[in-house]
């Protein structure tokens, strides 16, 4: 059965600081599948098209050159309701705003270093996911399937 995919990326100050593992961890755990992930050092045309609807912002050039700054790990995660489950476990956009518990409130302080990205909706999601991983997804089975789904 193909369930609903979310793009998630860690961004480069989450790398830096070796979140990686944690990241993926709290979606492992959840019950959420993984179907791609790489590491990639992103240049601006990628991260242009990512970030379109934003690039009249005035926090575009220095979200650039963060987005820059070394690699992210994108990576795509597979389950009901994952799009909207992964903005929870991300937590609000500005750490400021963001709950204990979720990602950036628990790792991060400011909007600009805010560790991790994840789609907004499961269109987004299609056209993020077509964007970072153009070579597809990896089909695979999981054993936990039966005890996860009813
Ligand atoms: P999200 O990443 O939660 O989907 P978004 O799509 O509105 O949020 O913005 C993308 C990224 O741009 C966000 O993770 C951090 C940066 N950003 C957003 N609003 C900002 C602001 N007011 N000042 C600085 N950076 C901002
Ligand atoms: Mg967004």
């Amino acid at each position: 059965k193909e369930r609903e995919r979310t793009f998630i990326m860690v961004k480069p100050d989450a790398v830096q600081r070796g979140l990686v593992g944690n990241i993926i961890t709290r979606f492992e755990q959840k019950g959420f599948k993984l179907v791609a992930l790489k590491m990639v050092q992103a240049d601006e045309e990628l991260l242009r098209q990512h970030y379109k609807d934003l690039v009249s912002k005035p926090f575009f050039p220095s979200l650039m050159s963060y987005m820059t700054s070394g690699p992210v790990v994108p990576m795509v995660w597979e389950g009901d309701g994952v799009v909207k489950a992964g903005r929870t476990i991300l937590g609000a956009t500005k750490p400021s705003e963001s709950a204990p518990g979720t990602v950036r409130g628990d790792y991060a302080i400011d909007v600009g270093r805010n560790v991790c990205h994840g789609s907004d909706a499961v269109e987004t999601a299609v056209r993020e996911i077509s964007l970072w991983f153009p070579e597809g997804v990896t089909k695979w089975d999981s054993h936990s399937e039966s005890w996860i789904y009813e």
